[in-house]
Order: C-alpha cells, then sequence, then structure tokens
C-alpha cells in the first residue's frame, strides 16, 4: 500500500518533486512550509496546510514525507529537516523522476531525489536525503556522501566520492576517483582535477580553492 505523501517545503525544488511525484501516481496530500503567509494556498494545486507542526500532529506511520527544501549552497537546512522528522518516527520517500536512468546495481539511500533526466551508472551509491538534480551524471563507482546535492548537469566520472552535505554547483565536473570532503561547495562550472579537502570551497577551471 503506497502511503500518502507530504512535502516538507513549498518553494521551486518542491514543484519539481510534485511533478516527478505525480508522474509515478503518488497520492500529495500536502505541503508545509515555514512562511505562514503562504499557510491556506497551493502549490501546482495541493494545498499549503500549515507549518511543520501540522505533520507532527500525524501518526508518523500514516504518511510518508518528501524534503522539499532544496539547496543553493551547503544544505544544512535540508539536513536539519531531515534530521528533525527521522527523531520524530517519520520515513521519507525517495523520488525518483521517470526519465531518470539507473543501473540495477546503483543503491539508493532513503529519500535520496533523482532528478529527470538524471544517470546514475552501475556500483553507485546516493547516500540519505542527496539530491541528484535534473539531468546530472554520476558515474560508475561513485559514492555520494547523505543530504548532498549534486545540482542539475553536473558531471560526476568514475569512482568520486563525495561527502556528506556537500554542493556539486550547477554543471561543475569532477574527474575520476577523486575525493571530495564533507559540506564543501563545488561552484557551478568548476572542473575539478585534484581532491578537495572538507569545507572548502573551490571554483574555477581547472577549480581552485576561494
Ligand atoms: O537549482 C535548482 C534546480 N533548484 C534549486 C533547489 C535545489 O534549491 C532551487 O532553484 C532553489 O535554489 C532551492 O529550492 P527551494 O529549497 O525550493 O528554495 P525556495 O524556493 O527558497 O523554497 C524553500 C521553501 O522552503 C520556502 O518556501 C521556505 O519558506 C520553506 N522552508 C524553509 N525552511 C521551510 C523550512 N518549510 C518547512 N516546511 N520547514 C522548514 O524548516
Amino acid at each position: 500500500m503506497n502511503l500518502p505523501i507530504i512535502i516538507i517545503g513549498g518553494g521551486g525544488h518542491a514543484k519539481v518533486l510534485i511533478d516527478a511525484l505525480r508522474l509515478r501516481s503518488a497520492e500529495v496530500i500536502g505541503v508545509t512550509d515555514a512562511d505562514a503567509s503562504r499557510h491556506g494556498q497551493e502549490l501546482l494545486g495541493v494545498p499549503i496546510i500549515g507549518g511543520d507542526e501540522a505533520v507532527s500532529q500525524r501518526p508518523a506511520g500514516g504518511v510518508l514525507l518528501v524534503n522539499g527544501i532544496g539547496s543553493t549552497g551547503t544544505p544544512t537546512r535540508r539536513q536539519e529537516v531531515f534530521a528533525r522528522f527521522k527523531a520524530k518516527g517519520f520515513s521519507f520517500a525517495t523520488v525518483i523522476h521517470p526519465s531518470a536512468v539507473i543501473a540495477p546495481e546503483a543503491r539508493l539511500g532513503e529519500g535520496c531525489q533523482i532528478m529527470a533526466g538524471a544517470v546514475i551508472q552501475t556500483g553507485a551509491v546516493i547516500g540519505q536525503n542527496a539530491i541528484v538534480n535534473t539531468g546530472a551524471a554520476i558515474d560508475h563507482d561513485c559514492v555520494i556522501g547523505g543530504h548532498a546535492h549534486v545540482a542539475p548537469g553536473a558531471t560526476l566520472c568514475g569512482g568520486v566520492a563525495v561527502g556528506n552535505g556537500t554542493h556539486i554547483g550547477a554543471g561543475a565536473t569532477v574527474i575520476q576517483y577523486l575525493t571530495i570532503g564533507q559540506w564543501a561547495l563545488i561552484a557551478a562550472g568548476a572542473v575539478v582535477t585534484k581532491d578537495v579537502e572538507s569545507g572548502a570551497t573551490v571554483a574555477g577551471v581547472p577549480a581552485r580553492k576561494l
């Protein structure tokens, strides 16, 4: 039995998730948002039912959550929302757009989100609550940490390891077998040709630490 879904956060990322969920015939019954001025409105026809307390009042086993918080830098907010609701006993649905190409042996963690046109190759592991966004390519044997965000059009060559919470910017490229630490920020369009330490920000072609 597929449980009904509530999306946490009602912005642009949530809209993309609603599209993907509808293509999977999932039942999205509501969105919560921290902006009280939006309560009672709708997002693509889905009611914004209130703040996060509107979820906490429900039995954890009666609904699946989807993390609608994206990220444009390090995804701390996204990680906090996931941890908050997991601590309350809720589970998160994994969202896979039907046009994503995912190798049978790839492994997807709870609540990760694979968006339209993404490619996940054989042996890849995607951590819990991570986003592989529109058209991103994760090649063979990559390991993407929890809460990481691989932004649209980014390319990770084979065997790249990405730490928890790291943001790989739109259109960035990471060449094979590199290690990117945790909570690092790879700027949009960067071409990464050597390892990146945790917490570092790199940009440019070739990427250099800022
Ligand atoms: O780049 C792409 C393709 N997508 C971006 C995505 C990955 O990240 C997108 O362009 C945005 O940069 C960002 O999407 P997101 O997170 O939807 O951004 P925004 O449009 O600002 O929406 C965030 C929503 O979450 C806002 O309406 C906030 O009020 C709400 N929010 C923030 N914290 C929260 C919380 N809502 C709930 N329920 N709980 C929170 O703790």
